[in-house]
């Protein structure tokens, strides 16, 4: 699939089926909350092998039970595009998952 720039209206779009998710600092944000250490890092590796079969990587942070995460696609100028959308929806499907 290409990767594709998202203009201001795709991207209100996109926000509007992906709960809990912000623009922050030009990135796609959120931050997730697990049960435990465990959860949050058996998460971390079912979205990273996803993630790596995409090419496409996140940039996150990992706290004891939280996860903060920002997508961005560094190939496109740093823009928030397709990629980050459709990484976004793998991780909340995995994480309702959990
Ligand atoms: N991850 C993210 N988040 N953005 C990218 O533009 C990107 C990536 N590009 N993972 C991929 C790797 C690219 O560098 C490789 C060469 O396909």
């Amino acid at each position: 699939m290409a990767r594709y720039k998202l203009d201001d209206g795709a991207l209100a779009a996109a926000l509007g089926d992906l709960p809990g998710w912000a623009v922050k600092d030009g990135k796609l944000h959120k931050q997730f909350k697990f049960a435990s250490f465990a959860a949050a890092l058996g998460w971390m590796v079912t979205v990273g092998i996803a993630a790596d079969k995409m090419d496409h990587h996140p940039e996150w942070c990992n706290v004891y039970n939280r996860v903060t995460v920002d997508l961005v696609t560094h190939d496109l100028g740093n823009a928030i595009s397709s990629w980050d959308v459709e990484l976004a929806q793998k991780m909340d499907e995995a994480a309702s998952e959990a």
